[in-house]
């Protein structure tokens, strides 16, 4: 059995063919026109679909679906992508234009951390495990919330939207425009402003002298922190606090086996999994009498969305 994911994100679309194992036969991308009408942008997905199976020889009549995952509030049960952010859709009928482009009329679309934590759950860190709770830190903060095996989505699935809980009263401002939330503290997009005041505060830290020269990025602060540079240490210290504290809140809620953690970020392995581990142990509720919470990293890396999105069609 052969299944599609696709993977939408505001810069790129990632699309692979993916087998009933998890495992990714082919790959191709194409970039997101994000500001075009909405059906061009469904119509670069098609394409993209084509050209995918041309270059990897699988033939259509093998596909047993497409599944779609995309940042944004999406209705599931009406395949319908009510709104994004930063991609040009509105109220977008995804599921029926892409059957009607490409003739493979199984289509299904859930949000993109949704997908993320479906792959992780069935092929990733959270294999064998039937409640688990991933969060992607990229842009944005996703969530996706998996209760005895079944994405948990709320009102015609328009929950799961877990990067909008508040953890500082009337703090940083979020993407979403509100105020304290934990996509405006643990996002990457929020490390690398963290890493920037940090540098403005104290450009004699070999932080601010590594980021003149090469840049800023998440793995920067890490690695200056490795080597001694107590500036990066305590920026880390503060983005893996209110990292922690979101996955607190998570685990009081849902007690998952598992709480996962994807986006580029989650490259630093043991570097945020054991202070991560520690502060969800100490700080969930009866930690003492209950099932330990496991904080691992998502395994499935970049590949996480196109093998999620599958996952919504097997
Ligand atoms: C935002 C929101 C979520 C999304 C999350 C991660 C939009 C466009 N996005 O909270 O739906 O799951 O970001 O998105 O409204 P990413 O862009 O970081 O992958």
């Amino acid at each position: 059995m052969k299944y599609i994911g696709i993977d939408i994100g505001g810069m790129s679309v990632k699309a692979g063919v993916v087998t009933e194992d998890g495992a990714i036969l082919a790959k191709k991308t194409c970039e997101t026109n994000a500001n075009a009408e909405d059906t061009i942008i469904v119509r670069d997905i098609a394409d993209l679909i084509d050209g995918l199976l041309e270059e990897s020889g699988v033939s259509k009549d093998e596909i047993v679906g497409v599944g779609i995952g995309s940042p944004g509030s999406v209705y599931d049960e009406k395949g319908v992508i009510r709104y994004s952010c930063n991609i040009n859709f509105k109220n977008t009928p995804i599921t029926k234009l892409l059957a009607e482009y490409t003739g493979i009329k199984n289509v299904k679309v859930s949000n993109d951390a949704n997908c993320a934590a479906l792959g992780e759950t069935m092929f990733g860190a959270g294999k064998g495990a039937k409640n688990t709770v991933m969060l992607t830190l990229g842009t944005g903060v996703g969530t996706g919330i998996v209760v005895d095996g079944k994405l948990l989505t709320g009102n015609r699935s328009a929950g799961a939207e877990g990067g909008h809980i508040t953890i500082n009263l009337g703090g940083a401002t979020c993407g979403c425009g509100k105020k304290g939330h934990l996509e405006a503290y643990a996002s990457a997009t929020a490390l690398m402003n963290q890493i920037q005041d940090a540098c403005r505060k104290h450009p004699e830290s070999l932080l601010a002298q590594r980021v003149a020269k090469e840049g800023v990025s998440g793995k920067i602060v890490f690695d200056c922190k490795e080597q001694g540079d107590k500036v990066a240490e305590s920026v880390v210290k503060r983005y893996l606090k209110y990292l922690g504290i979101g996955l607190v809140n998570y685990a009081n809620i849902f007690y998952p086996e598992v709480l996962i953690l994807g986006g580029g970020i989650s490259n630093q392995g043991d570097n945020i999994v054991k202070p991560l581990q520690r502060y969800v142990s100490r700080n969930v509720y009866g930690a003492e009498y209950n099932p330990k919470i496991k904080v691992a990293c998502a395994t499935l890396k970049n590949d996480a969305g196109i093998v999620g999105a599958a996952c919504l069609v097997m």
